[in-house]
């Protein structure tokens, strides 16, 4: 899944993408060509930032950073596009723009939310996020962080199918980042089969992020060998879908774990 922030204040793409407050249609088209020869089967567009504390944005900027997108995206590019979103209104223009996935860093928690996702009929991915953006990285704090995120998304899950959501449209993810400090992170990843435990496929986003400046003291452009590094071991560990920024470079890396396990499995 490659990333597509259509956002002026996203930590590593913030602004790339805008030419004035407009998105910059021509360059998203050529990133997403770029991105899909390169072997993203998703494209994950969003037009908030949930960075630590990040600007709220209201409901028609959103829409008006992410639809044009979704409809240049979804009309001309083999894969999925996928709206990083929370509010029902850009859940419900989006679908009808073409989206093909939902992805909620909120877990469809917001008034709405939940029902907007399942008239869809989309697949939808469930973050947890402890908090909210703008407080959630002050002293985020937990008893046992993989069981306490296994049983929010557990519930979350359960919440969707209720609404109508099918099983097989549910994806999971642990939210690194998103009020959790190094050590929850790492615990997180070499707790990952709790999650694949749940029964869904498990997405997880790490690229870039800051616990690989704690791990190595790298700038946000310094951290591609990090990012490629985390995206590996999650993929060993069992994660379906990495949602990353430098996706032919990852791509590579999966190349040579899929031999590896080609020959493992003979
Ligand atoms: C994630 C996300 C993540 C999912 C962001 C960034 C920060 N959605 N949206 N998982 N992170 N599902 O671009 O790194 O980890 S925004």
């Amino acid at each position: 899944m490659g990333v597509l922030n259509i956002t002026p204040d996203s930590f590593s793409d913030g602004g790339r993408w805008l030419s004035g407050d407009k998105p910059d249609l021509d360059a998203l088209r050529r990133e997403a060509d770029a991105m899909c020869a390169s072997g993203a089967r998703v494209l994950d567009v969003g037009g908030e930032s949930t960075r630590p504390g990040a600007a709220p944005v209201s409901e028609q900027e959103e829409l008006d950073r992410v639809l044009p997108v979704v409809e240049v995206l979804s009309a001309g590019c083999d894969a999925i596009v996928s709206v990083d979103t929370s509010t029902p209104a850009v859940i419900r223009a989006a679908a009808d723009a073409g989206a093909g996935m939902l992805n909620d860093v909120r877990a469809l928690r917001r008034d709405g939310a939940l029902a907007a996702a399942a008239q869809t009929g989309l697949p939808v991915c469930l973050m947890h996020m402890q908090g909210d953006p703008a407080t959630m990285q002050v002293e985020p704090s937990y008893g046992d962080v993989v069981g306490e995120v296994a049983e929010f998304l557990d519930q979350r899950a359960t919440a969707c199918r209720d609404a109508g959501i099918d099983a097989q449209r549910i994806l999971l993810d642990p939210g690194f980042g998103f009020g959790k400090t190094l050590a929850h992170n790492m615990a997180l990843l070499a707790g990952l089969s709790r999650l694949l435990d749940l029964g869904f496929p498990v997405l997880v986003g790490l690229s870039r992020k800051s616990m690989i400046a704690k791990l190595t003291g790298r700038d946000v452009g310094e951290r591609l060998a990090g990012s490629i590094s985390l995206a590996l071991l999650a993929a060993e560990r069992g994660a379906s879908l990495l949602r990353v920024h430098d996706v032919a470079e990852t791509a590579d890396a999966l190349r040579i774990l899929a031999a590896l396990k080609t020959v493992e499995k003979e």
